[in-house]
């Protein structure tokens, strides 16, 4: 248990958060819009295991639902799609960011504000589940690199 927690604070000390050795979650944060707007959660999802994984879903701890979507420009405007699942090749990495996939989060059990962590768990078709903490960002943030 100690040893776990103490690994834990590493992790976030390093922003490297990863449940297993062969599949890794990084960069993951939330974005928070203004009033009932939903929060979009992104991250890089790094597939080291020696075959593809497929993506199905995800919970998030403190939102009633939490819902796989890809953004798309159309025309010159923008359309959000539900996603079903998202196959990661062997060795590659799937970026969810603002302007493509992101998990659509909504609505929060309570307020949040940027400095807060999220639990958000993966889930994988393969029935196993992968769990990270996001960082929450607020609405002006662009990228994991920026600051809150
Ligand atoms: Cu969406």
């Amino acid at each position: 248990m100690v040893k776990n927690l103490v690994a834990g604070v590493l992790l976030v000390l390093s922003g490297l958060v990863f449940a297993n050795e062969n599949v890794r979650i990084n960069q993951a944060w939330i974005r928070l819009l203004p009033g009932d707007l939903p929060a979009g959660g992104y991250f890089v999802l790094d597939n080291r295991t020696g075959h593809t994984i497929t993506l199905t879903g995800a919970t998030a701890e403190g939102f009633t639902r939490a819902m796989l979507h890809r953004s798309i420009v159309t025309d010159g405007h923008g359309e959000m799609h539900p996603v079903a699942s998202i196959e990661v090749p062997v060795g590659s990495q799937l970026r969810f960011a603002p302007g493509g996939y992101h998990i659509m989060l909504m609505p929060p059990h309570d307020p949040l504000k940027p400095g807060d962590q999220v639990a958000v768990t993966l889930k994988f078709a393969d029935g196993s589940t992968r769990r990270a903490e996001f960082l929450v960002k607020g609405a002006a943030a662009r990228g994991w690199s920026e600051s809150q």
